[in-house]
C-alpha cells in the first residue's frame, strides 16, 4: 500500500477545524486533526507546503519511520506548529492502518486495559449558586468527574465562565477579546466556592479546578493547600510551565494533586516535572503533542513514575483528536482521566463518529481505525473564520497569562 494523495479540510461548523485526509492507493483512507487554536492556518501552511508533497508513494505501515522523518528531517524541531501538523500525519496513519487491519486503533495500541475511558466536564457559573447548580446538572447526567469555574466577584469576564447562557468556548471571532484578573480576589475566592460544591454535592464526585497557568509558585502553593479539605482530583495548570522547576515549590507545600502540560509540544517539556514527580497528570493532548506515536512514548515514561494521564480535550480539538484520545485511553495502563468537553450538534454532524457517552465513562467503539468520519460536502458549507483566543490584564491594565 502506498500513499496517493493527502489534502486538508479546513472548517469552521460553530468552530474552526484543520483535518487532514491521507488517501492511499488500495482506497482506504485515514483522517488526523490539525487544529492549533487560534493559529489554525499555519498548520495548513506547513502541512501543504512542506509536509503533504513528502508523504506521497511512501507505505503508510511505516508509522514510526515517517514520524522520525518528519521531526528529525525537518532539522528544526518542537513548537506547536510543527507538532500539531505531525500529529495529524500520525493520526492518520493510525487510522489507515486500524482500517486495512480491520481493528480499532486501541487494539494496535496493546489492547483494552479497560472497559471505558473516566471523563470530566465542565461546569460554571456566573457565582458560587450557578456553579453549584452547574456542577449538580452535570453529575445528573452521569458523569463523575466535573470541573468547576465561577466567576470571581469583582473581576469581569472570569476565565471559564460564558459571556451569555452558551456553553463556555474558549476561542472567539473576530480579533482578541480582554478578560480581566486579579489574584487576590480569585485566592480569596475560590476555597469558598469549593467549600459549597463539595458541601451540596457530597464527598464522592471527583471536583477538578483549573488556574489556567496564572499563580506564581507560592500563590499556586497557597491555594492547593487552602482546597486541601475539598480533596480535589486535581489542580490544573497552577502556574506557567516553561521553567518546569516552578512546580516544585508547590509540591513541596501541598498535596492537592496538579495536572498540566496541555500547551506542552514535546516530551521535553515534561520531562522535569515527571522524572522529579512534580505533577501526577500529564495533560498533553495527541494533537498538539506529535500524534499517537510520540505521546505513547511520553505516556511510558510517565508510568515508570507513577504519573498518570489527564490528556486536553477542549472544544479546540476536533472529534478526530477526540477519538484518538479515546483509543489511547482505552489501551494505556497509566490512563487517569480524560477530558470531554462536548461539541456542537453541527460540528458532530460534520465529524460522525463512532464514541459514545454513558454514565461517566466514554467509549471509542469498535469501528476499525479511529472510527470517525468527516462530511466533506457539509464542511465546505462552514468555511474557515478567524477567531483568537482572548488575552487577559491585570486590574492595572498590566498584560498577564490568559
Ligand atoms: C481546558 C483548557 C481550555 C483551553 C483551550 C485553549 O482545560 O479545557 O484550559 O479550555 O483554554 O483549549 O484553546
Ligand atoms: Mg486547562
Amino acid at each position: 500500500m502506498k500513499i496517493e494523495s493527502a489534502k486538508l479540510i479546513v472548517c469552521s461548523p460553530d468552530r474552526n477545524f484543520v483535518t487532514l485526509k491521507i488517501v492511499t492507493d488500495e482506497g482506504i483512507y485515514g483522517l488526523g486533526d490539525a487544529t492549533l487554536n487560534g493559529r489554525e492556518l499555519a498548520v495548513a501552511s506547513y502541512l501543504t507546503e512542506h509536509v503533504l508533497p513528502c508523504l506521497i508513494g511512501r507505505d503508510p505501515f511505516q508509522i514510526e519511520d515517517i514520524w522520525q522523518y518528519l521531526y528529525r528531517g525537518a532539522y528544526w524541531r518542537r513548537g506547536p506548529v510543527t507538532m500539531s501538523a505531525i500529529a495529524a500525519v500520525d493520526m492518520a496513519l493510525w487510522d489507515i492502518k486500524g482500517k486495512a487491519l480491520n481493528t480499532p486503533v486501541y487494539n494496535l495500541l496493546g489492547g483494552k486495559s479497560r472497559e471505558g475511558v473516566l471523563v470530566y466536564t465542565h461546569a460554571n457559573g456566573a457565582d458560587i449558586a450557578e456553579a453549584v447548580d452547574s456542577v449538580q446538572r452535570h453529575a445528573a447526567e452521569g458523569y463523575l468527574a466535573v470541573r468547576a469555574q465561577s466567576g470571581v466577584p469583582g473581576v469581569a469576564s472570569s476565565y471559564g465562565v460564558p459571556k451569555s447562557g452558551k456553553p463556555y468556548e474558549p476561542a472567539e471571532r473576530g480579533l482578541p477579546s480582554e478578560s480581566l484578573w486579579s489574584t487576590e480576589k480569585y485566592l480569596n475566592f475560590v476555597p469558598k466556592l469549593f467549600d459549597a460544591v463539595r458541601k451540596a454535592c457530597g464527598e464522592d464526585l471527583h471536583l477538578l479546578h483549573d488556574v489556567h497557568h496564572r499563580l506564581t509558585p507560592i500563590e499556586a502553593a497557597r491555594l492547593g493547600k487552602a482546597l486541601e479539605p475539598y480533596h480535589l482530583y486535581w489542580m490544573e495548570d497552577p502556574t506557567p510551565a516553561e521553567n518546569q522547576d516552578a512546580f516544585r515549590l508547590i509540591r513541596e507545600h501541598t498535596v492537592t494533586p496538579i495536572a498540566t502540560g496541555e500547551v506542552f509540544n514535546s516530551f521535553w517539556d515534561a520531562h522535569d516535572l515527571i522524572r522529579n514527580q512534580w505533577i501526577d497528570y500529564l495533560r498533553m493532548t495527541i494533537v498538539h503533542g506529535g500524534g499517537i506515536t510520540a505521546l505513547k512514548k511520553a505516556a511510558d515514561f510517565a508510568a515508570v513514575y507513577q504519573v498518570r494521564t489527564g490528556f486536553h480535550g477542549a472544544t479546540d480539538l476536533s472529534p478526530v483528536t477526540m477519538a484518538a484520545a479515546l483509543h489511547f485511553g482505552l489501551a494505556i495502563h497509566n490512563f487517569g482521566i480524560q477530558e470531554h468537553m462536548p461539541h456542537t450538534k453541527l460540528t458532530d454532524e460534520v465529524f460522525p463518529h463512532a464514541y459514545t457517552f454513558n454514565a461517566g465513562y466514554m467509549y471509542p467503539g469498535d469501528a476499525p481505525g479511529l472510527g470517525v468520519e468527516i462530511d466533506e460536502a457539509l464542511a465546505a458549507k462552514y468555511p474557515y473564520q478567524r477567531a483568537y483566543l482572548p488575552i487577559a490584564r491585570k486590574l492595572d491594565g498590566t498584560l498577564t497569562d490568559w
